[in-house]
Order: C-alpha cells, then structure tokens, then sequence
C-alpha cells in the first residue's frame, strides 16, 4: 500500500498509517492501474449563515483546532472562512460578509450545508482528464494558486445537486490550507482533563440524492472516479420493511475515502430521505461520520457541551438476540446504554455508533461517531432500531 499519509500536510495533526486502518478500516490497494488515485479527503466545506459562530462551536463542541482564517482583514472581502482541524479531518466553515456574495444565495436555497467534498489527490490533470472522458462535468479547470507558502494545484468536479469535488494537489505546499489563508488559532479553552482531540479522522459522507437516482450516482463514482462498491446496501427488502430508504456504498481503491448514497424509498410513510431533499431543497451531503477511537469519551465531552443525540430504547439494549449477536465488546453493554451507543457485529469484527440529531436550524445535516473494531460495514444491524429513532424526531418536527 503506498504511503497515504505522505501529504497529508502541515497544518494536519499527525495520525499514522496504522491507527486509520484501525480508524477507518483500510484495504490494500495498488495505486498505480487506479485511473483516479485519491489519498484523502482534503477538506468538508460548508457553508453556514454566521461562521463565526460555527467556528465556535466545532471548536467548543467537537473539540476542534481553528489553525487559520480568511475574511476582510486578510483582503478576502466576500466571505469569512474558517479552517478546523481534529487528526487527520479538516473542515472549512464559510459565511457571506458582502451582501451580493454568492454564499448568502446559496444558504438561501440550502441552510446550512456541505458545498465541498474535496479531496486530495496525487495528479490534478490526470483526474481531470479520466473525469472528463467519462463526462463528467468540470466547474473549474486545473490550475495553480500560490502564495509565500507555495503553490497548490487545483479544479473541480461537479456531484450530486449543487455539491463538488474540488481536487487539491498540495505536495508543493506548506501552508496552513489555501493559498490567502492565514494562520490562526482559537480562544476557546479545553475543558480540563479534555483528551486533545475527540475524533481521529472523517470515516464517511452521505449523499441523499432524489428518487430512481442512486443508481445513477453509484455508477458516476465507478465511471469517473473509479470508486469500487462495498458489501453493504440497503435493498428494497430492507427498504419497504423499515428503512423508508435505499442505500449502497462507494469508495476508493483503499476504502480511505466512503461515500454512501440515499435515494427515498416508497414505506408507508414520508422517507427521512424525502425530509432532507425538502428542507435542503434538493440532493446534498446528509451526514458526516467522525472515527474516534473512544466513542465513549467522545460521548460524554460532546454531551456535556450540549450536542444532542439521537434516543434508543432501553429495549434495543435488552434484547437477547443483539446481546448473542454482538458478543464480546470491549466495554460492558450498560456503559453503551448508558451512552445510548449502538453495537454491530459483521464477519470481520464489530463496531460502535451513534448519531446527533440535526445540527442546524433545518433537519438536514448531521453527524455520526463511529469507533471500528476491525468492522468494515456502516452498523447494518442497526438499520431498524436507527431508522426508527430517526422517524421519531420527523413525526416530533411534524414531517412524517
Ligand atoms: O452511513 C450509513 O450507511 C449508516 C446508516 O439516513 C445510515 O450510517 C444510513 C442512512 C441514514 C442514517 C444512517
Ligand atoms: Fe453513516
């Protein structure tokens, strides 16, 4: 396997190559016959009705290290951003400060959102080129931008509803993002005995796109990404059953980088699917999910700072049949009831999860935390008892 951590890049927080395949769960993967090498995700770019205060809260709510900034005071007069970092995730949060700035237009459409799964990349041009033969379409061109940092090479892939790919080669670059970025730290203190960081690296991003169209998107990151699919789906058995939705899972070739796909499925009652393409007013990122390699701790800080969490009954907890199913974990059950974490088990190992409600004023965007125990999967055993929880809030929101 080649050394995807080798331009991970300055500003990131070291995490080795050993504890993401741990984190993340990596497979072996021979770089050289991909048509689209992909290392990593760069960045999620979001944009948000006050930055300001959404720096706040990944930093006081998720731990996250601001390391740097561009707005007006370092001549960037349309938008505030502000870059965050936990291990090897960065996010990029970014609120219109000129009234005319395209941003403000786009979080009148969408609220809060995810505008950019980017990605970073070995060869810009050669990615471009595969992408574009397969048809895809190119919102920006490869080029290079540079600043006293150096030089980071470029472009941008269009995806699902008004989301992109941009594409960073950074291997010439020191800097603490982009170019025109600057260095910045937080004022927000740790609280004491805080872990440095609660989360490692980000796991997956979920796509919810329209009704008869996720097969259209598994097959655009085969065709232009050269995305594999893995094991786990959600099919019409599932789908009709419970779930209200279906689902499968690309990656690329080392599984570094996963990309589930919702498309709404007809259940008796309006799909959670249906929910979020109302309310973000079309096909978008729909959760993020954060590895952590103490989901237990991420809990409690996270908790205690005020993110909310979806509910699970005491039930789910005291059935014999998941109690068989799972196993031994390394904690006891009562202290993930207590968390209301959820446990599955598959051939490979097992996993814990749990899921915050929305974390903005529409019921869109939300996060995951997920700690693998040599799983692969995404919580499959865990479809009904999470869909469940999650309908509960849509009929609590009046939308079911
Ligand atoms: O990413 C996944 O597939 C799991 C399960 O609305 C999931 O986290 C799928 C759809 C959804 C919530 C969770
Ligand atoms: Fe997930």
């Amino acid at each position: 396997m080649t050394d995807i951590l080798g331009q991970a890049g300055p500003a990131l927080d070291e995490v080795s190559l050993e504890q993401l395949k741990q984190l993340v769960g990596l497979v072996e993967h021979d770089e050289a016959r991909d048509p689209f090498p992909v290392r990593a995700m760069d960045a999620v770019v979001f944009v948000v009705g006050n930055a300001t205060q959404t720096a706040w809260f990944y930093q006081a709510a998720f731990g996250m290290r601001l390391v740097a900034y561009s707005g007006p005071e370092t001549g960037n007069r349309d938008h505030r951003a502000f870059v965050l970092t936990s291990g090897s995730a960065r996010f990029v949060v970014k609120g219109g400060v000129d009234p005319a700035s395209p941003l403000l237009d786009h979080h009148r459409r969408h609220g809060d959102g995810v505008v950019d799964l980017a990605l970073e990349v070995t060869d810009v041009d050669r990615c471009v080129a595969h992408a574009r033969a397969q048809g895809a379409t190119v919102l920006e061109e490869p080029h290079d931008i540079s600043d006293e940092y150096g030089t980071v090479r470029l472009a941008a892939l269009a995806t699902y509803g008004e989301t992109r790919h941009t594409l960073v080669d950074r291997s010439r670059y020191s800097g603490p993002y982009l170019p025109g970025y600057q260095p910045r730290e937080g004022a927000v203190t740790r609280p004491a005995g805080a872990p440095k960081r609660l989360f490692q690296a980000v796991d997956h991003c979920v796509g919810n796109v329209e009704l008869g169209r996720m097969d259209y998107w598994v097959d655009f990151y085969h065709r232009v990404m050269g995305f594999v699919n893995m094991a786990e789906f959600v099919g019409d058995d599932i789908a009709t059953e419970y779930s209200a939705l279906m689902s499968k899972v690309v990656a690329n070739g080392n599984h570094r980088v996963k990309f589930p796909l919702n498309e709404p499925a007809m259940a008796k009652k309006k799909s959670q699917i249906d929910e979020y393409l109302a309310f973000y007013g079309g096909p978008g990122c729909q959760h993020i999910a954060l590895a952590t390699g103490d989901i237990l701790t991420t809990v409690d800080q996270m908790r205690a700072a005020g993110v909310e969490f979806l509910d699970t009954p005491d039930s789910y907890y005291d059935d014999p049949k998941l109690r068989a199913r799972i196993g031994e974990v390394r904690v006891p059950i009562e202290e993930l009831k207590k968390r209301r974490i959820l446990v599955d088990r598959d051939e490979d190992g097992y996993l814990l999860q749990i899921f915050t409600k929305p974390i903005g004023d529409r019921p869109t965007v939300f996060y995951e935390l997920i700690e693998r125990h040599g799983s692969l999967g995404f919580g499959k055993g865990n479809f009904k008892a999470l869909f469940e929880a999650i309908e509960r809030e849509q009929a609590r929101r009046g939308n079911l």
